[in-house]
């Protein structure tokens, strides 16, 4: 039952404009495992995972054993247990501390900034509302243009207006994409993929946030084209890489130009999740967050983010002594150790995620739970 049969394809649920949906597909072929994605009507895959896997979000994959699995943080990490050759989380345990701490900061931290280019810009909200009206809601009885209205309405409020942003800060969200791409431009002008010229589990991470939404969404797309073809150029060289028949190796240690992205993580990211945690503390589902050049007014609380914290933290605490040491002076130059450990006691919910990837207690942002 433990095992992985992979004589048939895994079946993969999701919209294929779907964020973590594309994650998942970027990392089963980079990896070669065969898939096949499957589209379930709703309310029926709502129903569904709620039946099989404790709570309802995308993507969902079905084994050929017939288990269901959520979660592609943890599904990523079970496939790479059950598969060890061609590994995408890099051996030198100091590297795949920080490729996690990638993984997890795209993962939530630009789901925001993905969501406010697709559903704040009526260009993005016609075409993304149109393809899921069609895509997924077609056995609802109602005219497409309710249809298109409704998704709108709920992704705003569970997302974009209803997770922090506002007429006044929205610039800062802009700004903050534009020094993604300008950081991310500065890397792959000079090699392919974040570790070297070869994905790691934090390419597949930022999959997330470009694959289905930066490098697909109208607004989006025409400013990485003018500004950051490099990136542009990552993002295909990912859905085209398969690691079998990559021999270069990582390059040595944290390469220099990933120290931007470690800094804003520890300026802007790490500093996020704490406001988190004070939040789910006091229990205000909403609250205010400024810091660096980010403002977020009224952002959404995240139970699942006070886990996401634990989860960084537990792959520090594992490293051995030596390890440690060395992630510690790293963590501490980037800015990002202060911030990983300033709440002393997470509020989690007793054993919370603790039956991932076979069963979820929370969802990321609680919406329609
Ligand atoms: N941590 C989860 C996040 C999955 C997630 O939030 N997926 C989005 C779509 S890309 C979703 O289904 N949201 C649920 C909703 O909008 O109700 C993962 O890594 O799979």
């Amino acid at each position: 039952m433990n095992n992985l049969d992979l004589s048939k394809p895994i079946l993969l649920y999701g919209s294929n404009i779907s964020y973590f949906t594309g994650k998942m597909e970027n990392y089963f072929r980079v990896k070669e495992i065969s898939y096949e994605q499957k589209v379930l009507n709703y309310p029926k895959f709502e129903r569904i995972m709620k039946e099989k896997v404790g709570i309802h979000q995308m993507p969902a994959v079905e084994l050929p054993d017939g288990r269901w699995m959520t979660d592609t943080t943890k599904m990523i990490q079970w496939f790479e247990s059950k598969i060890p050759e061609n590994k995408i989380i890099p051996e030198d345990p100091v590297q795949a501390f920080f490729a996690f701490l990638l993984e997890d900061w795209a993962d939530e931290w630009w789901w925001r900034n993905a969501m406010h280019y697709r559903w704040h810009y009526s260009e993005g909200a016609h075409f993304a509302s149109r393809h899921l009206a069609e895509e997924l809601l077609s056995s609802i009885p109602l005219p497409i243009w309710m249809k298109k209205i409704l998704l709108t309405r709920r992704q705003r409020n569970g997302y974009t207006t209803g997770d922090g942003i506002t007429k006044d800060n929205l610039k800062t969200v802009e700004k903050d994409f534009l020094k993604l791409l300008e950081n991310l431009s500065n890397i792959f002008k000079k090699r392919k993929f974040l570790f070297g010229n070869r994905p790691s589990i934090a390419d597949i991470g930022f999959s997330g946030p470009f694959f289905r939404h930066f490098a697909l969404d109208p607004v989006p797309l025409e400013i990485i084209r003018q500004k950051a073809p490099f990136v542009l150029s990552w993002v295909s060289n990912l859905w085209n890489a398969r690691v079998s028949k990559i021999d270069n190796d990582f390059e040595e240690g944290i390469p220099k130009d990933l120290e931007p992205l470690f800094r804003e993580i520890g300026k802007v990211y790490l500093p996020y999740l704490s406001a988190n945690v004070d939040a789910v503390k006091q229990n205000k589902t909403k609250f205010d967050f400024k810091f660096g050049n980010v403002f977020l007014k009224n952002a959404r609380y995240s139970l699942y983010r006070v886990w996401c914290l634990k989860e960084l933290r537990d792959r520090y605490s594992k490293l051995e002594e030596k390890e440690k040491t060395q992630v510690e002076i790293l963590l501490k130059k980037f800015g990002c150790w202060e911030p990983l450990w300033r709440d002393k006691n997470l509020p989690l919910m007793d054993n919370q995620e603790e039956e991932l990837p076979f069963r979820a207690d929370r969802k990321m942002l609680g919406v329609n739970e």
